[in-house]
């Protein structure tokens, strides 16, 4: 049978590792014929969502679109792997239910970093400027994370690999029939 198009969310703060988790899993992916693209601020920051920030509404806004981008992707038989922050619970819920609703499979993978961790590895020098106050409105620092409640996956990075890290996600897809 043809491949299973759905969207693999992956939600925590900057620095967390999703990104890294989600190149890792496009690569394993598209090695082994299943198409695969991954969505993340990098790539739809600068274009789709450009003329969006970091305040809450802003955030809703980025969530709401790229929710709708990922459907068009998984709905076309593409997994579409989405790596953003965000922190709202009700902005997840919306994506989940625009899946829903169109009979897509979305999966919502929490990796769950501790905010000391991601703080020490600090790869951007963004929670230094947050802390600073010379970023405002900063997730973790000084605006909210809600942790999701029922993810379909919880990813614990803390003593793991990449490598072992994506595997969950993989084992997920393998028990789930999609892959
Ligand atoms: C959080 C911010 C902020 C603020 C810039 N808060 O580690 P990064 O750099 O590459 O990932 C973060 C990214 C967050 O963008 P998202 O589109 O994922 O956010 S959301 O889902 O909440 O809409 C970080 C950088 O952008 N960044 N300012 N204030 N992260």
């Amino acid at each position: 049978r043809g491949f299973r198009g759905c969207t693999i969310w992956l939600t925590g703060l900057s620095g967390a590792g999703k990104t890294s988790i989600a190149f890792e899993l496009e690569a394993f992916l598209v090695l082994h014929g299943i198409p695969a693209y991954g969505l993340d601020g990098d790539n739809i920051r600068t274009g789709l969502n450009k003329n969006l920030g970091f305040t809450p509404a802003d955030r809703q806004e980025n969530i709401r679109r790229v929710g709708e981008v990922a459907k068009l992707f998984a709905d076309s038989g593409v997994i579409a792997i989405c790596s953003f922050v965000s922190p709202f619970a009700e902005d997840r819920e919306l994506v989940r239910k625009i899946h829903k609703d169109a009979e897509l499979r979305f999966y919502e993978v929490f990796v769950d970093t501790p905010l000391s961790i991601c703080e020490s590895r600090d790869v951007k020098g963004l929670y230094k400027k947050a802390r600073e106050g010379v970023i405002k409105g900063f997730t973790g620092i000084t605006q909210d994370y809600e942790k999701p409640e029922n993810p379909e996956l919880i990813i614990n990075t803390d003593g793991y690999t990449i490598k072992e890290s994506t595997q969950l996600v993989i084992n997920l897809l393998q028990e789930e029939g999609i892959i």
